[in-house]
This record gives structure tokens, sequence and C-alpha cells, in this order.
């Protein structure tokens, strides 16, 4: 298979398909859905619904090439032995993680709020990370896992841009993976915070990584 090339910033983007995966960060309730954790820090949510469709059809087009799809979940053990207290207690949130809310407990595995959006659910086959973190390689063993499939590219999407996709972006470019994110299927409670990020990211030569539009993969796949 002869590796693709896209129109990205700050400069073009290679990779091979094999060794690629499309990496969803954090598409759950708790994030997108009020009631969530991303509504009980004092976050308006609404702005995080509009990707939703740039990332259907990103996925469909993945999935339809045949490429490895990854999805992230923010999520805690029920026990909360994997929430440190600082994490758990800063600041002045209306719930904490753990406690209940109309979702069920906040950011707890298996709880419905935890749960990855319907218009983007994992299917047979493709990987699901429950992430204690904010970045996606921080007690989950998910280098070895890529690292056992030959992956060396990753096509980010998800939320929130300077939270978790940033941080996993950032940890991702340390273990040596060339890194995309999707400008158009990501997002922030705060505009300024993904314009800002989206430039980071990519300035001083793609320093973390590269960003395009979502047509701009979907015509290199097509
Ligand atoms: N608060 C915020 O912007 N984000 C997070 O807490 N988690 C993710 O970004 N997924």
């Amino acid at each position: 298979m002869s590796p693709i090339t896209l129109h990205a910033n700050p400069f073009a983007y290679r990779f091979a398909l094999a060794h690629t995966a499309l990496v969803i960060i954090d598409m759950q309730r708790d994030f997108i859905e009020p009631g969530g954790f991303g509504e009980t820090l004092g976050n308006n949510v609404s702005l995080l619904e509009a990707i939703v469709p740039a990332c259907q059809a990103v996925l469909a087009a993945w999935r339809a090439a045949g490429g490895l799809v990854l999805h992230t979940r923010e999520s805690h053990r029920p026990d909360l032995s994997d929430c440190p207290p600082a994490k758990r207690l800063r600041g002045n949130p209306q719930l904490r993680i753990g406690d209940a809310g109309p979702m069920g407990r906040i950011l707890v595995a298996g709880e419905p709020g935890n749960q990855i959006i319907p218009a983007l659910a994992p299917v047979a086959g493709e990987i699901v990370v429950d992430k204690p973190g904010k970045g996606m390689f921080y007690a989950t063993g998910l280098h070895e896992t890529l690292q056992a499939r030959g992956i060396t590219h990753l096509v980010f999407m998800g939320v929130t841009t300077e939270v978790c996709v940033q941080t996993s972006m950032r940890e991702a470019n340390d273990r040596g993976y060339d890194s995309l994110l999707l400008e158009d299927c990501t997002e922030s409670y705060f505009p300024h915070f993904k314009a800002a990020a989206l430039e980071m990211l990519r300035a001083q030569g793609a320093i973390v990584g590269w960003t395009a539009p979502s047509a701009a993969l979907l015509s290199a796949l097509a």
C-alpha cells in the first residue's frame, strides 16, 4: 500500500494507513452532554457537540479504508483508587469525580455519562482505552499496544483541544509518533484556547505535530 500525503500545516503530512491509527479522544457524554464532568467544572458544553458530524464523516471514511481506530475515555475505577486526591479535590465544582450526577457517577467507568456518545460508538475490533489522566499514555500501556501493531503515526480528533488532545499529542511526540490533529474535529470550551493550541502544536516546524482540516484527509483517502 503506497503512502498517503495530504495538505497540512505547517507542511504536508505523509503516512501509511497500515501504520497509522485514528485516535478519538474522550468523545464521552461526560464532556459533551449537560450533567457530566465538563458542566460540573462550570463549562458551557454546547460548543463541543458541533464537531460530531465532522468526526462521524472521518470515522466512516477511516473504517471504510480499513484503518485502525482507537477510542479513549477519561475514566476512573469505581473505588477511585486511580484518581489522585489532587485531581478530585481541586477547585470548587458542583460535583466532584465519583459523585452521583444525572448521568451516574462523574467520570467513573461503566456509568452512563462515561460512555462514548452513540454517534461515535466503538465497533468490534477497535481499541478502547480507559485513561485516568489527561494524556492517553499515562498508566495505560498504550505505547506497547501501538508498538506491537507497528503504529508510527496518529491522526487525532476529540475533546478538549488544549487539555486531553494536546496532552496526548505531546506524550505521543515524546514517544516518537508523527501526529496530525484534524482542526474541525476537535473543540474546546474556550474557542481562543483551541486556536492557540492549534498554533502552538504546529509552530516551529511542527514541533509537536501537524494540523489540517478534515476535508484534506477525506480527499486523500478517497
Ligand atoms: N476540562 C477539560 O477541558 N478537559 C478535560 O478535563 N478532559 C479532556 O479534555 N478530555
